[in-house]
């Protein structure tokens, strides 16, 4: 099939899944045309049936905003047309799905029907989605989607509550490319971290609010007085400053590694022995994914998807969000000798039930039925 992915095309996990996806595809032979505003981060080799069409929209003294979402549809229009795609695939609701919603229906005058797939990926619907400001064409688009997929049984359900919408939503979980996510050997990089032997705790995010950034300082803080151990803080956002003072003032700085934005995380996630996601809302928790493909057992929040994705007491344990003396507690049951070898082991396990050779024909099997309809389209 000739498919349109249409993404953020930054670090961020809907980013993510939508190249991984289209490169997934690309490598079953399905022809995949990106078109973003600017080279999907992940999008880092070349392959005969991998497209990228930039989104440009020239900029005007008159305009304050650029209006993106006009310059997407034309270009979503074009790459249509001219590629003959079967189908557009859009990744995250906002402008996503309004603007696929657009093409769709100028490219009807052109006698041409494209069926629409919208992805919801979390903040699209639980955050900014449900705003005011966007709630009645988030609401809309959706309803207007020929299919509607969920990464979590716990978005699904979010959406119809805080929607209005009457679409039937497909849940196909995220996935993991397990050749990329596996452990390796890094005992260089390890031995530079933590000389003697420390354990080492991950967490990786965009740095914002709804990460709760600072649990991860506080956990931290609280386990490295029993266990002796750093922490790698991998990625880059809005709270980062917020947290670094947070360091210093508990006087963990030494401790404490700020790893940055990093292509590689595998490599990361490689030397490590837990990993935090204390999040306050997290739809599927995509990182979480990658850290137990590399067998690092996680500590989570029983927030959004997460108790789909951790299996309490095996692949790691769920607690409230915020409630920071649990998962205190849970990190140093883990990381006790004994412990230890049989979580990774479990984290490993379940990541394996998320390989993308077991999702990927759930996409496939979906593409096929609405390209079906398409057939009974006029
Ligand atoms: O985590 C983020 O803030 C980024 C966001 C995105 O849309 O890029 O991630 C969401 O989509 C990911 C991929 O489906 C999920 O794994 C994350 O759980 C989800 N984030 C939230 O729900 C906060």
């Amino acid at each position: 099939m000739k498919i349109g992915i249409v993404c953020y095309p930054t670090f961020g996990g809907s980013g993510v899944v939508a190249t991984e996806l289209g490169k997934a595809l690309a490598k079953e032979g399905h022809q995949i045309h990106f078109i973003t505003y600017s080279q999907p981060a992940r999008l880092d080799f070349f392959s005969e049936n991998l497209f990228y069409h930039e989104v440009s929209f020239p900029s005007y003294p008159l305009f304050q905003n650029q209006p993106y979402e006009l310059a997407l549809a034309s270009k979503m229009v074009n790459v249509v047309k001219y590629e003959k795609l079967d189908l557009l695939h859009v990744h995250y609701a906002i402008p996503h799905a309004s603007a696929a919603y657009m093409a769709k229906q100028i490219l009807l005058t052109h006698g041409i029907h494209i069926p629409v797939i919208t992805t919801l990926h979390g903040t699209d619907i639980t955050l900014v989605g449900k705003d005011a400001s966007y709630e009645p064409v988030v609401t809309f688009s959706i309803n207007q989607s020929d299919g509607v997929t969920a990464v979590s049984e716990d978005l699904r359900r979010d959406t119809y509550a805080q929607f209005d919408i009457r679409k039937e939503i497909e849940v196909i979980p995220n996935f993991i490319d397990l050749e990329r996510f596996r452990r390796q050997r890094k005992e260089h990089f390890r031995k530079a971290i933590a000389p003697n032997d420390e354990k080492l705790i991950v967490h990786t995010s965009n740095f914002r609010k709804v990460k709760r950034v600072e649990d991860v300082v506080y956990i931290f803080n609280e386990v490295r007085k029993s266990v002796p151990s750093k922490l790698l803080l991998v990625g880059d956002g809005p709270e980062r400053v917020k947290i670094e003072k947070l360091c210093r003032q508990l006087d963990t700085c030494d401790d404490v590694r700020f790893l940055g934005k990093q292509d590689a995380v595998e490599e990361v996630l490689s030397v490590g022995d837990l990993f935090l996601m204390p999040s306050e809302k997290e739809s599927f928790g995509l990182a979480a994914l990658e850290a137990m493909a590399c067998e690092v057992p996680v500590i989570s929040t029983n927030a959004g998807g997460l108790p789909e994705l951790v299996e309490h007491g095996k692949s790691g344990f769920i607690s409230a969000v915020g409630d920071i003396a649990d998962m205190v507690k849970h990190a140093l049951y883990i990381l006790r000798d004994e412990n230890l070898p049989i979580f990774k082991q479990n984290a490993l396990n379940r990541a394996k039930e998320f390989d993308v050779a077991t999702i990927l024909p759930k996409y496939e099997a979906f593409y096929r039925i609405l390209s079906k309809d398409r057939l009974l389209q006029p």
